[in-house]
């Protein structure tokens, strides 16, 4: 799908049913439409400086940057209310951010620093905030999959209307604790949206290389969950299938699958040289879908000021550049810090 130019745009947005040759998702008013654009960007402007900082030796470790797949958790927080839990995989920063965590929390993480989310021992994948509901961070191919319907059977058992959104990849959809998952949650009716990030890789492993079924969104056809597919580059249509998945499981109909077809253009961690896929593939899709560009083109075609919207990305970058010296000024944990959160079971 080519990303329609503003000059193109002859009628707001929301007056078009058919968007370069298919049907339009619901449109977004103005506002959720800066609303997004804003999220989004500050994820790719996180990221973008997350890697810079990876390069030049500032965060160690392990980090999978989440560019270009930044549609899928802003459009699907926008389906949300407080007390929603989220919970993730190790792609994870894009996912904390739209929940509401701090960037500088976040990136002091990242860089091993005292005030990070898990005290600077956590890193990239492992951070948690009990405050935005966010349960992780999850090394563990899959490993929350199986969690994220734990806290869907605990809104179940309170009796709360809460829903839990858990995120994997393409990858981990073929992970055994999934199917173990979704034959609970359905036969438990448990509230939980399982939302497969298909971004089509796992590390160099292409799905057509590693899936049978690659209809992610019939993975649960054995468990009688429903499910579909989404274009997952367009923040409108994750969100239209988001609130749907949203209704019917807070009407307690069980759970939903929603498969997100998104991309990463990054590799697959910052140590990834990509060898697997061709530079044209990535630019291709970057031109023809990317999810940031798409919100921009439609407020510049409903005459928004580009002013307005440079503004915007300066704001996002001040934030950024805050995180960044915040996370590089902040004192490493203190050495004593080894000996807490251990814990052993008796
Ligand atoms: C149980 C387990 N097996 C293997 C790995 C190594 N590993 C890390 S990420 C990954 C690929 C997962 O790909 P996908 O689920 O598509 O997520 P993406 O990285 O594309 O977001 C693998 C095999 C792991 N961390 N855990
Ligand atoms: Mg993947």
């Amino acid at each position: 799908m080519a990303v329609a130019k503003a000059s193109d745009t002859k009628t707001p947005a929301k007056q078009s049913k058919v968007e370069n040759g298919k049907a339009a998702p619901p449109p977004f008013s103005r506002q959720q439409d800066l609303e997004a654009l804003r999220t989004m960007l500050l994820i790719r402007r996180f990221e973008e400086r997350a890697g810079q900082l990876y390069g030049m030796g500032a965060i160690g470790g392990f980090c999978h940057l989440y560019i270009g797949q930044e549609a899928v958790v802003v459009g699907m927080q926008m389906t949300l209310k407080d007390g929603d839990q989220i919970i993730t995989g190790y792609r994870d920063h894009g996912h904390m951010l739209a929940c509401g965590m701090d960037a500088k929390g976040v990136m002091a993480e990242l860089t091993g620093r005292r005030d990070g989310y898990s005290r600077g021992k956590g890193g990239s994948m492992h951070m948690f905030s009990r405050e935005k509901n966010f349960f992780g961070g999850h090394g563990i191919v899959g490993a929350q999959v199986p969690l994220g319907t734990g806290l869907a059977f605990a809104n179940r058992y309170r009796g709360n209307d809460h829903v839990s959104l858990v995120y994997y990849g393409d990858g981990a959809a073929n992970q055994g604790q999934v199917y173990e998952s979704f034959n609970m949650a359905e036969l438990w009716k448990l509230p939980v949206i399982y939302v497969v990030e298909n971004n089509r890789y796992a590390m160099g492993t292409a799905v057509s290389r590693s899936s049978a079924q690659q209809d992610f969104s019939k993975r649960g056809v054995s468990f009688n969950i429903p499910g579909e597919q989404v274009d997952g580059m367009d923040v409108r249509a994750v969100k239209a299938a988001g609130d749907n998945a949203v209704k019917w499981c807070r009407e307690g109909n069980g759970p939903y699958i929603l498969e997100m077809q998104t991309y990463r253009y990054r590799g697959h961690s910052m140590s990834d040289p990509a060898k697997y896929r061709t530079r044209e593939e990535v630019e291709k899709i970057r031109h023809d879908q990317d999810p940031i560009e798409q919100v921009r083109q439609r407020l510049l075609g409903q005459k928004v000021p580009e002013d307005e919207l440079k503004k915007i990305d300066a704001d996002v970058r001040k934030i950024v550049a805050e995180a960044a010296d915040f996370a590089t000024h902040d004192p490493e944990p203190d050495a004593s810090e080894l000996w807490t959160d251990v814990y052993r079971v008796a």
